[in-house]
């Protein structure tokens, strides 16, 4: 089971200091300049994650925060959407950020079990918005399956994309 932190807050920091020290969160005790982050949204409004993949490793905690527009980061599970089969790791608790409309919200979640993570963009998994996120080694688990046909073909299309890039060289 994953670690539930679960940190929401607005405004707190800026996407754009992502390579400063992120230190000034009021919510968090430790540095988020040691966080990885995935920004939601684009500088200029794209609608994507930023980055799309992103390797850690097992117990770092990801900050995911709204750059701009509105999106959410939510893991492919039943439980977050019933429709869908899980692609996390077996075990692990699903995340989702729920839909972020204002700038610099953010959402932070420890990644403890080693594996890959597939997650999407509930309003605009449609036009492709997924990413992965692999910790330490990208071992054989659901986050590496085929994506199931019942998925949105550009989804589908991405995911295959970030599988490939997820098995790595
Ligand atoms: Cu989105």
């Amino acid at each position: 089971m994953d670690r539930r932190i679960f940190l929401k807050g607005v405004g707190f920091f800026s996407v754009t200091a992502l390579a400063g020290s992120l230190v000034g969160c009021k919510h968090e005790k430790t540095s988020l300049g040691k966080t990885p982050i995935v920004a939601l949204g684009g500088p200029k409004g794209e609608l994507a994650f930023f980055p799309d993949r992103l390797r850690i490793q097992p117990g770092q905690t990801v900050t995911f925060v709204l750059q701009s527009g509105g999106h959410s980061a939510t893991a492919y599970h039943p439980k977050n959407n019933n429709r869908y089969q899980t692609r996390i790791p077996e075990g692990t608790e699903p995340w989702d950020t729920d839909l972020l409309v204002e700038k610099g919200t953010h959402f932070s979640w420890a990644f403890q079990t080693e594996g890959v993570y597939n997650y999407f963009c509930r309003p605009h998994e449609s036009i492709g918005m997924v990413g992965v996120i692999v910790v330490g080694r990208a071992l054989d688990g659901p986050g590496l399956s085929p994506p199931q046909t019942e998925l949105p073909p550009l989804a589908q299309q991405k995911l295959k994309e970030l599988i490939s890039w997820a098995k790595g060289p």
